[in-house]
């Protein structure tokens, strides 16, 4: 059976608002925890997962949908973090205000910790096998920590002084952003325990997919709007220091979309 992608966020919201207060010992920190990972977003990474799982044949389940929750939880913390006065200093997120504008900058360092530590705990605390469990959990900490979207944001730190090359531009995305849903991706291969060749197709469509996810997000920056995308109301890309438009154009950037994409659906090919 496949689930809409609609009944997916459904269900993704549902275990969220009943199981995440359930592991938060501090009221404050449960709030500003909570706060955040219920401000909305798409819940792209577990959904990803979710629909992977039943393409391979599997149907949803509590613990299928922790680990898949779990990657909301990592991916709001990386948010939280994100916003930051050390980082970002972003005011606003998901239309409101950012966790630090609300909770204090130490309060949201700490959301942001117990929601980093919590994704691994959700991983590994179900009923699916041992080694599934490791895999999962091996796999997390590779796509986000240091070789992954930590690193991938220390490069867009240090980026901020210099005008990046295509090629290290896509390295810091496929890092910052693509590990995470690449992962996404993955997590479903490892549920469902595929051999070695099916978890290997599956990453090469997530890191593509990912790519394009970027990709479009820089377009969104800069064109506003799906409904303005192909129309000619955009900024100065000029202002949109490394990022695709800013170093190839609006056009360039869309012909990079579009190779992404084609990428990802002949990654069974590869
Ligand atoms: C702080 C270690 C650390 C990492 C932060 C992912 C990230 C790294 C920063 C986010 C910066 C950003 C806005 C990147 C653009 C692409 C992106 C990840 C957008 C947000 O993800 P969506 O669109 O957001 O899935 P929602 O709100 O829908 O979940």
């Amino acid at each position: 059976m496949i689930t809409s992608i609609p009944d997916l966020k459904e269900q993704i919201d549902n275990y969220l608002a009943k199981f995440l207060p359930q592991d938060i010992d501090q009221d404050t920190l449960r709030n500003s925890m909570e706060y955040s990972v219920m401000a909305g977003g798409k819940r792209l990474r577990p959904a990803l997962t979710l629909a992977t799982v039943e393409l391979l044949g599997g149907t949803i389940n509590e613990d299928i949908l922790r680990v898949a929750t779990a990657l909301e939880l990592l991916h709001t913390y990386s948010l939280i973090h994100d916003d930051l006065p050390a980082m970002d200093n972003d005011a606003l997120r998901r239309g409101k205000p950012t966790n630090h504008c609300k909770f204090g900058a130490g309060m949201a360092t700490l959301a942001g910790d117990g929601l980093l530590t919590l994704a691994f705990q959700w991983v590994t605390d179900n009923n699916l096998s041992a080694d599934i469990r490791s895999r999962l959990a091996f796999e997390l900490a590779k796509a986000a920590g240091p070789a992954g979207m930590v690193a991938g944001q220390a490069r867009d730190i240090e980026g901020e002084h210099q005008r990046l090359s295509l090629e290290q531009l896509r390295y810091l995305h496929r890092q910052k952003t693509g590990a995470l849903i690449q992962y996404a991706v993955l997590a479903g291969g490892i549920i469902m325990d595929q051999p070695a060749k099916v978890q290997q197709e599956l990453a090469a469509f997530g890191a593509n997919y990912g790519l394009a996810f970027q990709i479009y997000d820089d377009l969104m920056d800069v064109l506003g709007t799906t409904e303005q995308m192909g129309k000619a109301v955009h900024k100065d890309a000029a202002e949109q220091k490394n990022t695709y438009p800013g170093l190839l154009g609006v056009d360039g950037a869309k012909k990079q979309l579009h190779n992404a994409l084609i990428a990802a659906t002949q990654s069974q090919r590869q």
